[in-house]
């Protein structure tokens, strides 16, 4: 069988940073010796011995692992594996990751709803403008005697979620906090981030422009009547894989609801804290919707999203993105978390207090405890006295789980805390492999070991290259990524390469499409066509940690 060697050495084909660790893989278990080659000059710079063979947990597969760390010279480059070939180009220089975090944040740009792309800024992904939203019908199953029956809203802009054209509360939650904590974590590097988006050039830095397009369409989705705040603004069913002003179903808020309200509130309390500084107009009316919805979920607490059981009673049926979640124990702790930091009220504290944080999964859209946990843990010094103690039991419990994620990365296939477990393979595992970075690098800044910063660093090189199927997963960055994204505008827009600055799911074993996928092996099951939203759809849930990570690494790295 005839194969690209290129294929066979894993890598981030993007770049690495002069001072940073520089690791590649080459599937296999007999290969010795490695050198480094400068592209144009084709000379040899440094040569290595590559280690031995480490076995896949997953399959049968063998990797071996080439370090280059210590060669630091800026440049573009070439590995080559004596015995096998040449692996795909790459770049040492400072700021290696720069284009990557602009990429990252424009994908939100060409996401856009209601605006046109011109030229100008969206280059050969112009586009028409999409769904105006200025008619949007309460769904039946939403109306209430202020909003009664055949009552339309007007709830225009934001992003469209994913590779469909509908727009959901819950899914920009945990989105909007990660861009948020991008912005407040890392204010030079944002600065420094020229995007060439519409608003490029204001005062604001194009991230926080960026960010302030989906935060004010979030606020159109509370009834001002009563602070509840709606699911989603959607189709009854998705559309067609058309492009956006071509697709013009009618579009719906649906049913108010617990958790949307708390992933609201806490959004909404976030952005008053850091958007203070930058607009205190739209600070203190994100801190009076965040504490409206507050009030509605405390009135509401138990109203849960269930759109089969809707169905049954409510016409039209609603049969797009779900955004499920039924347990609310972490959206009442995130949404307490971002209210009492934001206001320090006793009464935001109880939530906080009453919930033990012994343990943290990895943040996800249903999963939203760390947020409130990386919230308080930064916000500490601001804080009263009496809240010391949890909040220093809550950071241990981050600092401990940081630190069994970097144990033992020299064993694991890619040498990386992503995929140390076949469970890291879920639906949209790019997004899982970036927010453990995000975890780590929460970590970080609460203890600077190196360790957790070269983990986080190690799963960027996972999303960029150094993985089991050997793209690297951010579109139109590195030498071979993905060229069919389940992306509507990238499929209908007559261009070849997809738009730019969009994270693929990656792979995801489960398989729920019904489309062709070369191999099962949690690793490597995915496949590079646009019928398969289950391993190749990208959402904006997905891009954000990314951004978290490529915007830190350029932080600390530079
Ligand atoms: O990201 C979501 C994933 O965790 C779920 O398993 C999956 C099935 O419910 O849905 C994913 O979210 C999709 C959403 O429902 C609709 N827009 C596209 C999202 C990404 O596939």
């Amino acid at each position: 069988l005839a194969q690209n060697p290129a294929d066979q050495i894993r890598l981030n084909q993007v770049g690495f940073y002069p001072n940073a660790p520089k690791q590649a893989l080459v599937v296999g278990k007999n290969y010795e010796n490695f050198t480094l080659i400068e592209k144009e000059s084709h000379k040899v710079v440094y040569k290595g011995r590559i280690k031995a063979a480490v076995k896949s947990p997953f399959s049968e597969k063998y990797t071996q692992e080439i370090d280059f760390s210590n060669f630091k010279k800026n440049g573009s480059y070439i590995l080559s594996v004596e015995k096998l070939g040449e692996s795909y180009p790459f770049e040492i220089r400072n700021n290696a990751l720069s284009g990557v975090a602009k990429a990252s944040i424009k994908g939100y740009y060409f996401q856009r709803v209601s605006e046109d792309l011109p030229e100008k800024y969206a280059g050969k992904w112009a586009r028409k403008a999409g769904h105006p939203d200025t008619s949007v019908l309460v769904h039946a199953n939403a109306v209430s005697t202020n909003r009664p029956e055949g009552t339309r809203i007007n709830s225009p802009r934001g992003w469209y979620d994913a590779g469909d054209y509908n727009k959901y509360i819950v899914n920009s939650g945990i989105t909007m906090y990660t861009l948020l904590s991008a912005l407040e974590d890392f204010p030079k590097v944002a600065n420094d981030l020229e995007l060439n988006i519409p608003e490029s050039g204001n005062n604001l830095p194009d991230l926080l422009d960026e960010i302030l397009v989906n935060l004010e369409w979030m606020l159109t989705m509370q009834d001002p009547t009563d602070g509840g705040v709606y699911h989603k603004l959607t189709n009854a069913n998705f559309d067609g894989m058309v492009m956006p002003d071509k697709a013009t179903q009618p579009r719906y808020v649906v049913q108010k609801n617990t958790i949307a309200s708390l992933d609201f509130a806490a959004v909404m309390a976030q952005a008053s804290r850091i958007l203070k500084p930058y607009n205190p107009e739209i600070s203190s009316r994100c801190l009076t919707s965040a504490e409206s919805a507050w009030n509605w979920a405390k009135a509401n607490p138990k109203v849960f999203y269930r759109q089969n059981q809707n169905n049954e009673k409510f016409k039209p049926a609603i049969t797009t993105g779900g955004y499920e979640d039924n347990n609310d124990t972490d959206e009442w702790f995130w949404a307490s978390a971002e209210l009492f930091v934001a206001t320090q009220k006793s009464q935001y504290w109880e939530g906080i207090a009453s919930t033990d944080v012994y343990w943290l999964p990895i943040q996800s859209w249903n999963s939203v405890m760390p947020l409130g946990a990386f919230s308080l843990s930064k916000a500490r010094k601001t804080l009263p006295s009496f809240t010391t103690n949890k909040i220093a039991q809550i950071q241990n419990t981050v600092l401990q789980q940081a630190d069994e994620m970097v144990k033992d990365l020299d064993k694991p296939l890619f040498r990386t805390v992503m995929g140390k477990s076949a469970k890291d393979f879920m639906w949209g595992s790019s997004s899982h492999a970036a927010n453990q970075a995000m975890f780590l690098l929460q970590a970080f800044q609460l203890n600077p070991k190196k360790t957790y910063l070269e983990a986080a660093l190690g799963n960027m090189d996972y999303l960029l290259g150094r993985n089991g199927v050997g793209y690297s997963l951010l579109t139109g960055y590195g030498s071979k990524y993905p060229m069919h994204p389940h992306h509507r505008p990238s499929i209908a827009d007559g261009i070849d390469e997809p738009v730019p600055g969009l994270l693929s799911g990656g792979p995801n074993p489960g398989q729920q499409d019904q489309c062709k996928y070369d191999s099962k092996v949690p690793d490597e099951s995915f496949s590079d066509s646009d019928c398969s939203y289950a391993s190749n759809e990208i959402a904006i849930n997905w891009n954000a940690p990314l951004v978290y990570l490529a915007m830190a690494l350029e932080s600390y790295y530079h």
